[in-house]
């Protein structure tokens, strides 16, 4: 006799509800068992190791386990990074006991209960200074850069007639919105200053303000072209410092009550290239990324107008960027929507050996089903029909559902 047994994959909660209700399982039983169903692994960076001994014998008391580094038990170690692997089940029972432990450990279970909340339910909502974007499903954020020298586009639309145009076009393909740039920020870029920056994004900012309806967004990370912009209409502002490069621009957005789009970069464009080294790539960005929001809370931005998003190619290399997107998932940690740029970027180029960014719109296309599938829901891309038509058939895939 055989039984044929078979691998079962549940992504989420209601995967793991729909199986049991497949099966006949009784509602008693499905609201036990769905939560032992989805796996969790939770890591933790430098716990002290008296707290580390205590996370490892109640995960084993629960059933799951904790893996900590060899000397953790002698406490001969100071500190030891911890993975807890559990059910959903089992991690949400270990936050509660944890509640009466001390070494900071309640404090850690309060955590731990926000952050399994944050992986169940992404926030679907971003607000900018007017609007509201629902990112239940994803949306495409065009760009748009009024400079000389972009990457892909740079030297194109630089004049408002044909800015005008070009955003014209990605109303027409689909675009939820629009990011405006006036100063490139490809590797080497040098910065430039905040008149000619103004001078480049102001008119063209009034312009699409005046002719279409859709959000716009501006890519700076100078506090004066941001204020100006606000002033001028945009929705949001698209700092590629994550607040890192200019100490006004906390306290600009939260007073214009723009959207808040926080990217992670390590170093200036000019120089970002010449160190690509991390020890934990993923876990720097996230802690770099909490920093950046930390600090737009600090000044008064609500949480609910913040986004975050890795930085891709911005002080990292090809290997670099290939691991965030393996783990682009990871980022929920920060409860906070994610947005992603990849469009036509020099690490497809590298892939494929293709030199023209323009010719590498199927690459871009693979990086954008694949972030969907991680929840990435605001995609920051050149070629906006294709994008779209990527983002929504992944997302059915995932969802179940159709936009
Ligand atoms: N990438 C670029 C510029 N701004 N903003 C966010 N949030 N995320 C990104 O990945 C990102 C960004 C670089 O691309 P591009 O604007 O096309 O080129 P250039 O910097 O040369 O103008």
């Amino acid at each position: 006799m055989t039984f044929a047994p078979r691998l079962l994959k549940v992504a989420d909660d209601t995967a793991a509800r729909d199986e049991l209700k497949t099966l006949g399982v009784d509602p008693v039983g499905i609201e036990r068992m769905t939560a032992k169903m989805l796996l969790r692994l939770v890591k933790i960076d430098r716990v002290p190791c008296r707290a580390a001994n205590i996370l490892k014998q109640e995960m084993l008391a629960l059933g799951g386990d904790a893996a900590v580094a060899r000397g953790t038990v002698a406490c001969s170690l100071p500190t030891t990074d911890v993975i807890l692997i559990g059910t959903l089940k089992q991690l949400e029972q270990l936050a509660r006991r944890l509640g009466v432990q001390p070494f900071g450990l309640a404090d850690l279970g309060q955590e731990l209960i926000q952050l399994l909340d944050w992986l169940d339910k992404p926030a679907t909502l971003l607000r900018g200074r007017t609007v509201e974007l629902d990112l239940s499903r994803p949306r495409i954020m065009g760009i748009l850069n009024a400079t000389p020298d972009s990457f892909s586009d740079g030297g194109r639309y630089n004049r408002v007639d044909a800015a005008l145009m070009r955003a014209g076009e990605m109303v027409a393909e689909g675009a939820d919105l629009i990011d405006v740039g006036g100063e490139s920020t490809r590797p080497g870029a040098l910065a430039v200053s905040v008149e000619e920056e103004l001078d480049r994004v102001i008119p063209i900012i009034e312009a699409l303000h005046a002719e279409f309806a859709l959000p716009l967004s501006i890519d700076t990370s100078k506090s004066g072209v941001a204020a100006a912009a606000a002033a001028a209409g945009v929705e949001f502002v698209n700092d590629i410092s994550g607040l890192q490069f200019d100490a006004q621009m906390p306290k600009v957005v939260a007073t214009s009550s723009a959207g808040l789009i926080l990217m992670h970069t390590r170093g200036r464009p000019e120089t970002m290239q010449h160190d690509t080294k991390y020890l934990d790539l993923t876990g720097q960005v996230i802690s770099g990324l909490r920093d950046s929001l930390s600090r737009a809370l600090a000044a008064g931005v609500k949480v609910e107008r913040i986004a975050v998003d890795p930085g891709i190619g911005f002080g990292k290399d090809v290997a670099g960027n290939l691991e965030l997107l393996r783990h682009l998932d990871e980022l929920h940690s920060l409860g906070r929507p994610l947005l992603l740029g990849t469009s036509r970027k020099s690490f497809i180029g590298t892939i494929l050996g293709e030199d023209d960014p323009v010719q590498r719109l199927h690459g871009s296309l693979a990086t954008v089903a694949l972030a969907v599938a991680a929840g990435v829901r605001l995609l920051r891309v050149h070629d906006v029909r294709a994008s779209r038509e990527a983002a929504l058939t992944a997302w059915a895939v995932v969802s179940g559902q159709r936009p």
